[in-house]
Order: structure tokens, then sequence, then C-alpha cells
């Protein structure tokens, strides 16, 4: 008698949760995948696109075998980054190792055009250069 009234007592509880996870909007509820892959010498896509007021979890891959970065200054200036994150962005720019992935959580509320680059001596110059289109 006492179990069966507990077992209903957990079901409502979880029922209630159940309505409080359903009422939260979409975008408290999970991040926005956004994956650039950095190669010689480009960016993929080069046109990066990220939703604004969302929470976005950056995914930086390196399919080269030397290092390169995602210098995006007013980007990341304008970009509310996760403190865990943080001390992967130096100066607006992340640096990806050679086959490696950088991944930082941010979200960003103004919509624009960023400017995207690898800084890396002559990288831009040979074509390493793209735009973080926030909308
Ligand atoms: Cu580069």
């Amino acid at each position: 008698m006492r179990r069966r009234i507990m077992t209903r007592r957990v079901l409502s509880l979880a029922a209630a949760a159940g309505i409080v996870l359903a009422a939260l909007p979409a975008s408290a509820q999970q991040a926005v995948d956004v994956r650039v892959t950095l190669s010689n010498f480009g960016f993929a896509p080069e046109q990066v696109r990220v939703p604004a007021r969302q929470k976005v979890t950056l995914t930086l891959v390196n399919s080269a075998k030397g290092g390169h970065n995602f210098a995006a200054r007013d980007f990341f200036r304008a970009a509310r980054v996760d403190p865990a994150d943080a001390a992967k962005i130096d100066n607006g720019t992340v640096e990806v190792p050679g086959h490696g992935s950088v991944t930082i959580a941010l979200t960003i509320d103004q919509p624009g055009r960023y400017t995207l680059k690898c800084s890396h001596f002559l990288h831009a110059t040979f074509g390493m250069t793209g735009a973080i289109v926030v909308e």
C-alpha cells in the first residue's frame, strides 16, 4: 500500500518535470553545432553561418599536417564565450594544431558579418580567409 503511494508520487514528479522541459524554448535545451574545417589553405565552409542568440558549439578541425588558426577578433569580442573555453582564445585567435581540433561553446547576440582569416605567415595571402555570418 505504502509502496503504491510512493510509485504514484514518483510518476507525478516525472510528469511535472516533463512539462517543465517542454515549456523551455529550444535554444535553452541544446546547442547548435557549427563545424569548420581548416586546411592548406582555406576554411570550409568559407562563409560560416552562426545563429544569433542561441548556444553554439563551435568545432574547429584542422585536416592539415601543419598548424592553422581561426582569427576572428571582432566575432570573439562580440560573443559570450563559455568561461571554460576562454583560455583557448588569445587575442581573438584560436590556434588549431595539425590534425587537431578545438571546441568552443559560445553565444553571440549581435547579427552581422565578421571577418575570418588564418594569421599564420602568408596563409591569408594563399587564400585562407572567410567570414562568419551571424543571423
Ligand atoms: Cu593557416
